[in-house]
């Protein structure tokens, strides 16, 4: 042995395996993991805090500003990032939704802040420092969102099964790759399961060829409330944020410059002229429709429907899946499905998120449908995993989103528009600044809006003066900026609440996943109801129900009635802090009821636009439309025609 050592051949062996091996032990034991939480001296519950300024009074602001720096057209992700980065370092901003915050793709996404385990393997084989660090990028922004938004965000382990020995080896050092470029951001060190393991943790897995599992992380998030709350959040730092406001058309001076934007109140039909020095186009896969006003010397929308250019539309369907698909707390990424895409099956909000597709499209409609082929598809791929046969009917929801994969107008020859691959494309994206210096945001992904937004601000600063401002401006402040709800909070945030107010634990994770420390406020309501003279127990809020409303079995709107912990306190939450305009606000997109439990939601219709008429004075007509606008939109959430029909639950 000891003459072994001596050779210089075994020495040098000898030398590499003590350094990968000290490497190895130094990343994965001694260097402390980042800390997703930024904060947690122990504050009291937040019990008050004053309304932000109502939907009046921001509609006020737009008659009475006589110019914004900044306006940003669409409230996906991007553009309420960008409000928000604007605000935040000093500019005066406006940004308009015509439909609800986050009602378009942001809503839609696979809900996971990722590099793309999939990307950094086409950086590897391609050898494209471009894609590469497009990943790391991705990486970073995703250690940004776990620190600004703890309470929306968290870390999920994602097995990837192996069913070739030879294979184990590849998708290990892959995924210690991934951790190895995420760097100090790196959540957990990633691992390999054997059979035997899996099995125990994931027992609805199919392991008769299974070899082993490996295991990375990265971080999944509520999206639809990320969004809201980057608009809520903006509001709080002075933005004027409307939703249900539509732009119609870019105001240009002779110069051909845009100085501003016609826009209407959606409710109201009430038209108004807002004045901006710079206008951002955030509208994500609509951004060609923007353009085309932009080229249209009087900024309007041509008028025959146009293929779009700067955009390769591509849709993605998900579908929902009782939690019995899935373990509890880990996802599992199918590598290359039938025609080589990778595919996810995560746990989301106690069920299972599947998906998704990626087809590519002519057009981009209004509120794209999911195709019973697509929905199929998703069941198949699902089905090589799980060893009991995958049921239609256990499909809850499904619905479809536009990627807004971007193409550089500048590159696009203009009869090129269309139906190509979509896979091959970069997912970027594009800060563009056209002649007339509208300045448009598009491409990306969720996980890097924070990025984006910054970009584009940036750029703003460098093309425009506002009016000497320019100079005074702060740096780029959002990634020290904790959203609404995530002050003060911790992951333990359910076990204060349960201390504090003696709700089941359901509920309380519900809340404190959802609204961050801001819960407090929502269990606050229930006191506010006369009802709640009694402490609250456990009983009292099961049988919960709002103070001016009765009881009665028409009426299914209490906790107890759900398997999902919603409840009219939210409602009331949503109204007073976060602009809810119709049912579908609150039921799709402040809290995600429709797109969990599709039937569930349709059964709390009534219930929901009794409270909302009260509160929002609606008449008789706008309470009809309300009521068969809803339905219409959560009958067409991929329920089989089995388990649903609209009569059964509209209460007559
Ligand atoms: C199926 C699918 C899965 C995805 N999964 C992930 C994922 O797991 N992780 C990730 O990081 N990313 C993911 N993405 C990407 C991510 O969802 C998008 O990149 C992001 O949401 C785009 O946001 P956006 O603001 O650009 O667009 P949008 O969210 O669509 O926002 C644009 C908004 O502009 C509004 N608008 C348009 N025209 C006007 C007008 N004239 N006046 C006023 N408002 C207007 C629209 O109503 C819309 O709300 C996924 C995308 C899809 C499709
Ligand atoms: C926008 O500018 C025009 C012309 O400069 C002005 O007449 C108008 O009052 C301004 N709009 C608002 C809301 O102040
Ligand atoms: C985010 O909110 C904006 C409006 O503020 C909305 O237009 C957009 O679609 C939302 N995006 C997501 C992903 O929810
Ligand atoms: C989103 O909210 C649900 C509860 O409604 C929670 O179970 C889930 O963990 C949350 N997701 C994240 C990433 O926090
Ligand atoms: C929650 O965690 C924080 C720090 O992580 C700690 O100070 C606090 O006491 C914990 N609260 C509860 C109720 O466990
Ligand atoms: C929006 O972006 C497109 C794409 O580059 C651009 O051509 C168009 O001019 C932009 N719109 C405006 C109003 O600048």
């Amino acid at each position: 042995m000891s003459r072994f050592v001596k050779t210089p051949l075994a020495k040098g062996v000898l030398a590499s395996a003590s350094l990968v091996g000290a490497t190895i032990v130094y990343l994965d034991f001694i260097r402390a993991p980042a800390s997703p939480t930024l904060q947690n001296s122990y504050k009291p519950l937040q019990k008050q805090l004053a309304a932000p300024p109502s939907r009046e009074k921001l509609i006020e602001n737009l008659r009475s500003t006589p110019k914004f720096d900044v306006l940003v057209v669409g409230g996906g992700a991007t553009g309420t990032g960008t409000a928000l980065d604007a605000a935040t370092r000093g500019l005066s901003v406006c940004l308009l939704e015509k439909n609800d915050f986050a009602s378009g793709t942001s809503s839609k996404s696979t809900k996971m802040a990722h590099g793309g385990v999939r990307y950094l393997e086409k950086a590897i084989f391609q050898l494209s420092k471009a894609q590469l660090d497009l990943v790391i990028e991705a990486l970073n922004e995703r250690g940004n969102m776990l620190r600004t938004a703890p309470h929306l965000c968290s870390v999920l382990p994602i097995m990837i099964p192996v069913y070739k020995w030879w294979q184990v080896p590849y998708f290990f050092m892959g995924c210690k790759m991934y951790d190895w470029f995420a760097g100090h951001q790196n959540l957990r060190s990633s691992t390999v399961f054997s059979r035997e393991m899996t099995s125990a943790i994931a027992p609805m897995m199919d392991d008769s060829n299974l070899k082993a599992t490996c295991v990375y992380h990265d971080g999944t998030f509520n999206d639809s409330r990320m969004n809201a709350t980057l608009a809520f959040t903006a509001i709080d730092n002075g933005a004027t944020v409307l939703n249900y406001f539509s732009v119609e058309q870019l105001l240009k001076n002779p110069a051909g410059k845009v100085t501003g934007v016609k826009a209407k109140d959606v409710e109201t039909g009430e038209e108004f002229t807002i004045n901006a020095t710079a206008v951002v186009n955030a509208t994500g896969p609509l951004a060609d429709k923007l353009l085309e006003m932009d080229n249209d010397p009087q900024g309007l929308p041509p008028k025959v429907e146009q293929p779009p250019k700067m955009i390769v539309p591509s849709s993605g369907v998900h579908v929902v899946l009782p939690e019995y698909y899935c373990p509890r707390d880990m996802g599992l990424l199918d590598p290359s499905t039938s025609d080589g895409r990778v595919m996810f099956f995560l746990p989301w909000q106690g069920k299972v998120l599947a998906g998704t597709t990626d087809t590519p499209l002519k057009n981009v409609p209004a509120n794209p449908i999911p195709s019973e082929e697509e929905i199929q598809d998703i069941l198949k791929e699902l089905q090589k995993y799980i060893v009991f046969p995958v049921q239609r009917d256990d499909v809850l929801s499904a619905w479809s989103g536009i990627r807004p994969l971007a193409r550089d107008p500048r590159l696009v020859p203009d009869n090129a528009a269309g139906t190509s691959s979509t896979q091959g494309l970069v997912r970027s994206h594009i800060v563009y600044v056209s002649p007339s210096d509208l300045v448009t945001i598009t491409g990306g992904k969720w996980t890097t809006y924070r990025e984006m937004a910054q970009e584009t601000v940036d750029t703003l600063v460098k093309n425009f003066d506002f009016d000497g401002k320019n100079a005074k401006l702060l740096p780029c402040q959002t990634n020290k900026i904790v959203l609404n709800g995530g002050t003060d909070y911790s992951k333990n945030y359910s076990a204060r609440l349960i201390h504090e107010y003696r709700i089941p634990l359901k509920l309380a994770k519900h809340l404190s996943h959802n609204y961050g420390s801001r819960s407090s406020l929502i269990l606050e309501l229930y006191h506010e109801s006369d009802f709640n003279k009694l402490p609250i127990t456990l009983a009292a809020v099961k049988s919960f129900e709002p103070s001016e409303q009765t009881a009665s079995t028409d009426n299914q709107l209490s906790y107890q009635s759900f398997d999902e912990p919603f409840t009219i306190a939210e409602l009331k939450y949503s109204l007073k802090y976060e602009y809810i305009r119709t049912p579908i606000d609150f039921l799709a997109r402040r809290t995600r009821l429709a797109f969990l439990n599709a039937r569930e939601a349709a059964s709390a219709v009534t219930g929901v636009v009794e409270i909302m008429r009260r509160d929002l004075n609606w008449d008789d007509a706008t309470t009809k439309r309300m009521t068969d606008e809803a339905m219409d939109y959560i009958g067409k959430m991929g329920i089989s025609s089995k388990r649903f029909d609209v009569e059964d639950f509209v209460v007559q």
